[in-house]
């Protein structure tokens, strides 16, 4: 079964919005309009085969300000996460989808793979490793349909010869081992390399 912590959800006032100081006059009032920035962190550990859709909130339809959202995902040892973007149309340059690898955006040992805007996307399904991290942010102004994506937990596939295997399960070229590129995206074929 999947097991899903979380939304942890935290909601700050930003600010005070617009405002209408108009009063005078009798009958005239002040209206305070707060807008909410809301923050959450979503937890989902998939099974072997485990499919999980993830979308953007009200999908096909968005039009919330100042959304912070997060999910990260794990596969068991030995699996991988492969994610395929289904849909996607966010604000441009206002909205972003981030994929990223690893336990979390601001987290040690993690990178962002992808940032994403506007309606341009691959549908081509990428296998980042055992751990990736989703982010979706929107600004105060208007939306659109917003995104949805798939995520499955599938077998680690074998490496084919003339490869080699990442610590996150990843396979890359041998001859990208030792190279000073971080091909692996966690070091991994960079590691125990001699050092001249
Ligand atoms: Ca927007
Ligand atoms: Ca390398």
């Amino acid at each position: 079964m999947t097991s899903v912590r979380g939304p942890y959800p935290y909601s700050s006032i930003l600010n005070t919005g617009d405002r209408d100081w108009s009063l005078d006059g009798p009958g005239k009032s002040v209206q305070l309009t707060a807008l909410q920035a809301y923050t959450s962190i979503t937890a989902i550990e998939l099974e072997w085969n485990e499919t999980t859709v993830i979308s953007s909130p009200g999908y096909p339809s968005y039009n919330d300000s100042n959304l912070d959202l997060t999910w990260v995902l794990t596969a068991p040892e030995g699996h991988m996460l492969q994610i395929q973007i289904l849909d996607l149309a966010l604000e441009t340059d206002y909205d972003y989808l981030y994929i990223g690898y690893g336990p979390g955006p601001n987290e040690p040992g993690s990178w962002e793979l992808q940032k994403l805007t506007g309606y341009n996307y691959s549908s081509e399904p990428v296998t980042p490793g055992q751990s990736m991290w989703i982010r979706f942010t929107t600004d105060v102004s208007r939306g659109d349909i917003g995104f949805s994506l798939r995520v499955t937990a599938i077998l680690n596939p074998e490496c084919s010869s003339g490869q080699m295997q990442c610590s996150s399960g990843l396979c890359i070229n041998e001859s990208a081992r030792c190279d000073g590129n971080n091909d692996c995206l966690d070091f991994s074929d960079e590691e125990y390399c001699r050092k001249f």
